[in-house]
């Protein structure tokens, strides 16, 4: 293979003939695409861009193309969790009540490294909450008390550091709180977070361990959910957790995904019922790439930044989210079938991030 080519130009080219990713590295090194984007490229980069392969109208099918690309399957049992039971598990903790008559939430949180089949034949060394990436969705509601006891079992230091509202030494930044026990927890100690659950919507937690980065990209993060105090309508529930994965170190993803595997949900659709609310939970976890998106095929929803107001601010089939950001989505599909959901940024569809509603009757 003496000419370069792009993850792109092989789409367009079609000289994806179903290798593994692994084998996909080998022949498409990585500076390629952005040398080629910044102008670099050479001739099958430039004609790649120039053939369509990045247009918005080969998206489905250079997007299903790229997923030959990733054929056989992951060990879901080997990896220890399933994006399709991942998409409905909320860790509600367990709760008692305390002398004041608030409720107190309890979980145990365990980092672990873990070597993990990221895709198929792709194994990745992660550090992960609780064995899986992302960590548990936390949930919980708005103004309880809510206690996290964090147990560091990986051969790092590592930290919780949760968005919300809590005190300095409860914010799990290494070099705060370290005369409390808090701070960077080093590899065989523990903590205990504690706090107020506040505000009510969608957040996340991550490791906050320097080089930050590095520690999210290997794993360490996860949604945390707030229920506003009076609740919300009953709806069909999913979470969804965009990251991605550097395989090979060099500080840019490989693959894209919601929760963790690519194209997992092209194969295994999510299934929801006609008419029915659906709300997502979306988080933008990605390291490395500075914006995410999310887009519905053939639909809009209502879009609440953050969760933490109880009014829409948008009616749209379209949202793009920093590292960090996230927010609820709430919609219905008045039509059954076959709905396609993905990043509307061409190259992390075709590297993972893309896959379907099966909305049946
Ligand atoms: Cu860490």
């Amino acid at each position: 293979m003496a000419r370069k080519m792009t993850r792109r130009g092989m789409l367009a080219t079609g000289a994806v003939a179903a290798p593994t990713l692994a084998a996909l590295h080998e022949v498409v090194p990585h500076e390629g695409l952005h040398r080629a984007l910044a102008g670099h490229g050479d001739g099958s980069a430039e004609a790649a861009m120039t053939h369509g392969g990045a247009g918005h109208g080969a998206m489905a099918a250079s997007g299903i193309a790229m997923h030959d690309a990733f054929a056989g399957s992951v060990d879901l049992a080997a990896n220890g969790f399933d994006p399709s039971e991942l998409v409905r598990d909320f860790d509600q903790g367990r709760t008692s009540r305390l002398p004041d008559g608030r409720t107190l939430r309890e979980w145990t949180i365990v980092a672990e490294d873990k070597e993990m089949e990221v895709a198929p034949g792709v194994t990745y060394p992660a550090w992960t909450y609780n064995g899986r990436i992302p960590g548990p969705t936390l949930r919980a509601r708005q103004g309880e008390r809510l206690r996290i006891r964090f147990v560091n079992s990986s051969d790092h230091p590592h930290t919780m550091h949760f968005h919300g509202i809590h005190p300095d030494f409860m914010d799990g930044m290494p070099g705060i709180g370290e005369g409390r026990g808090g701070g960077i927890i080093d590899n065989g100690d523990n903590f205990v977070y504690e706090f107020d659950a506040e505000p009510f919507g969608v957040h996340l937690y991550h490791c906050h361990a320097m080089p930050l980065a590095a520690h999210i990209a290997k794993g360490l993060y996860g949604a945390f959910i707030i229920d506003p105090a009076e609740g919300r309508e009953p709806a069909d529930e999913l979470v969804m957790v965009m990251n991605g994965f550097d395989t090979d170190f060099d500080g840019e993803n490989d693959i894209y995904a919601v929760n963790s595997i690519p194209f997992h949900y092209v194969e295994n659709p999510i299934k929801v019922k006609r008419g029915e609310l659906v709300r997502i939970y979306l988080v933008n976890a990605l390291e490395y790439d500075p914006i995410n998106s999310f887009h519905i095929h053939a639909n809009f929803f209502d879009y609440y930044p953050t969760g933490t107001r109880l009014e829409p601010t948008e009616y749209t089939d379209t949202i793009v989210q920093g590292q960090a950001q996230r927010g609820v989505l709430e919609l219905r599909f008045p039509y059954a079938g076959h709905f396609m959901f993905h990043a509307h940024k061409t190259e992390f569809a075709e590297l993972g991030w893309l896959g379907f509603f099966e909305v049946e009757e």
